[in-house]
């Protein structure tokens, strides 16, 4: 994952990309090494282990930004690598996540998508034309003969990017791309959930609703 630095605009205040902004240079938040380590972690405590910094997360997968920030600075076990963040770096990384990774709503955030951790999110019904997931060749097998599963997450995390697919699947080992039909999906009454801007979350995909493998 390639992530860009994250400047914050000298006159407007507005949190960019780009090193300049409203005529003049802008001042470096988050340089690219710090925003990728800063993000890993965050995804990591908002959908998998909060309690690793003695935070819980509420019913729904909020937590206050502050808790956050302090529980980082505190009790996380690499503390000593993250005694710059301040909740400025959480709010620019959470509005400029290419993903849409995070939420945030007034002083709390939550992650959108990808937890382990019991949380019930409303999300939007949405049924795109097409959707993909990535996964290995290792997989495939049990994939075709049980179709997908949401194994340690809450859901199947699938994506509307043929090349996000590809991204993720190379994660896995040998990269294989599945074609998911959506209209399978919703003669079988399964929903589709519109998580982050290109993923989708689905309970289940049956055999039958796997269209291809690329
Ligand atoms: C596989 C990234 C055997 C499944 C991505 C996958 C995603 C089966 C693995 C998000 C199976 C689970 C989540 C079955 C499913 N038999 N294997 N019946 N059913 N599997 O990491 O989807 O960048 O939990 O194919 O973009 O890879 O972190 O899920 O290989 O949206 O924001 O079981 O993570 O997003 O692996 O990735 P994971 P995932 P971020």
């Amino acid at each position: 994952m390639l992530l860009k630095p994250i400047y914050k605009c000298s006159i407007c205040g507005k949190y960019i990309e780009e090193p300049v902004h409203c005529g003049k240079k802008a001042i470096l938040l988050l340089d690219s090494k710090r925003r990728l380590m800063l993000s890993k972690l965050v995804s990591g405590l908002l959908r998998h282990y909060p309690w690793e910094i003695g935070i819980s997360l509420d019913r729904e997968g909020w937590i206050s930004i502050d808790d956050l920030v302090n529980g980082i600075k505190t009790k996380w076990k690499n503390k000593h690598l993250y005694q710059w963040v301040t909740r400025e770096h959480i709010i620019a990384l959470a509005e400029l996540d290419p993903k849409g990774r995070f939420e945030v709503s007034g002083d709390r955030i939550r992650a959108r998508y990808g937890h382990s951790v019991l949380v019930r999110i409303e999300y939007e019904i949405n049924y795109p034309p097409k959707l993909y997931h990535g996964t290995s060749i290792s997989k495939l097998n049990s994939i075709l003969k049980q179709g997908l599963k949401p194994m340690n997450r809450l859901y199947v995390h699938t994506t509307i990017s043929k090349s996000d697919a590809l991204l993720n699947a190379r994660r896995h080992g040998t990269p294989v791309v599945l074609e998911i039909n959506v209209e399978c999906l919703r003669r079988n009454n399964i929903p589709v959930y519109k998580a982050g801007k290109t993923v989708y979350l689905v309970p289940y995909v049956p055999p039958e609703c796997i269209a291809r493998v690329y």
